[in-house]
């Protein structure tokens, strides 16, 4: 039988409304208690937290299909999550420990998943877009219709490397989706400063690349853009462009002071346009959670996040003989 349609909302089922305002609120939770760890001392390094932008990649998986692969820069957490990684996995690789995803020896940006097609975490800013193309690559070249969402940011979006990516990708009609997500910021520089144009994803037409901004604070807007993207993709039409108008709330990592923009704008986002916000609304006025039902999923996702915590804290540092393992990969089979 059909799920429920929540009235005024054609497109969307009640039960799909709690799962996108679950995965959110896992996100946000997750990046608290990562905050957290990193102001007792357990998380070291950088630290990029995804608060506020938590629409874009729930948005996006909602539109993605099993098999389906992405890569994304150091801003990853979200999108570790939002395509099923264990939280517990991601935390342990955060603090350093044996449980994490690399064995602790990645940490934060360098993390990855073989099973759930995620291909990291990248600090290299840009450094993931070709990668991206060359995963989109593979894919049409093994007939096997998958796409690949390759995020990245407003200031890597002023890298030469993209567009010499987009022009190959266009060239060869590689199944990828760039998918920009433009949180206004690329460290202390807004994009008012650092760009005239008015829009990121209109470059693309130079190269023939089809594309359009969304309201990255909407994340059922986020999975209509998302769901007109792979079919374009999955039909063979080549790449395509996603700019998501997205903000982020912490600064752009934890050692950040954010001199560059004023408290009030930071809480007028929050008041005004925050996605999970705008999901609790939906719920509340539809009739189809009450304020105790969200409470209750708000217990259920502080207990996943904080055992994930616990699971990092008892998980011990790696052995250092692990200091000479996985370095390289073995030798790629020969084929005459
Ligand atoms: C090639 C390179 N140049 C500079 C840096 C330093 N750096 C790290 S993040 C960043 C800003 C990128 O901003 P954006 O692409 O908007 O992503 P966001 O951090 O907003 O997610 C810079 C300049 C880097 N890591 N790599
Ligand atoms: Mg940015």
């Amino acid at each position: 039988m059909a799920a429920r349609k929540v009235p005024d909302l054609p497109n969307v089922s009640k039960d799909d409304l709690l799962k996108y305002y679950r995965e959110m609120l896992l996100i946000r939770r997750f990046e608290e208690k990562a905050g957290q760890l990193y102001g007792m001392g357990l998380i070291g390094g950088f630290c990029h937290l995804y608060i506020g932008q938590e629409a874009v990649v729930v948005g996006l998986e909602a539109a993605a299909e099993e098999g389906d692969k992405r890569i994304t820069s150091y801003r990853d957490h979200g999108h570790m999550l939002a395509c099923g990684m264990d939280p517990k996995g991601v935390m342990a690789e955060l603090t350093g420990r044996e449980g994490g995803y690399s064995r602790g020896k990645g940490g934060s940006m360098h993390m990855f998943s073989k099973e759930k097609h995620f291909y990291g975490g990248h600090g290299i800013v840009g450094a993931q877009v070709p990668l991206g193309a060359g995963l989109a690559f593979a894919d049409k070249y093994q007939g096997n219709g998958r796409v690949t969402f390759t995020y990245f940011g407003d200031g890597a979006a002023n890298q030469g490397q993209v567009y010499e990516t987009y022009n190959m990708a266009e060239l060869w009609d590689l199944p990828v989706i760039f998918v920009i997500e433009n949180n206004q910021y690329a460290m202390g520089t807004s994009v008012k400063r650092s760009t005239k144009s008015p829009t990121l994803w209109q470059r693309g037409a130079a190269y023939g690349i089809e594309g359009e901004a969304v309201d990255g604070m909407d994340v059922l807007a986020v999975k209509e853009a998302g769901e007109r993207a792979v079919a374009h993709c999955r039909a063979g039409k080549g790449p395509y462009i996603l700019e998501v108008m997205t903000y982020r709330y912490r600064g752009h990592s934890m050692s950040d002071p954010a001199k560059y923009r004023s408290r009030e704008e930071v809480q007028k986002m929050r008041e005004e346009r925050d996605a999970i916000e705008h999901v609790r609304d939906l719920l509340m006025q539809g009739g189809h959670a009450t304020d105790e039902d969200l409470k209750a999923i708000d217990k259920e996702i502080k207990a996943i996040v904080n055992e994930a915590a616990e699971f990092a804290k008892d998980s011990p540092e790696p052995d250092p003989a692990e200091l000479w393992t996985d370095i390289y990969a073995d030798a790629a089979p020969q084929t005459a």
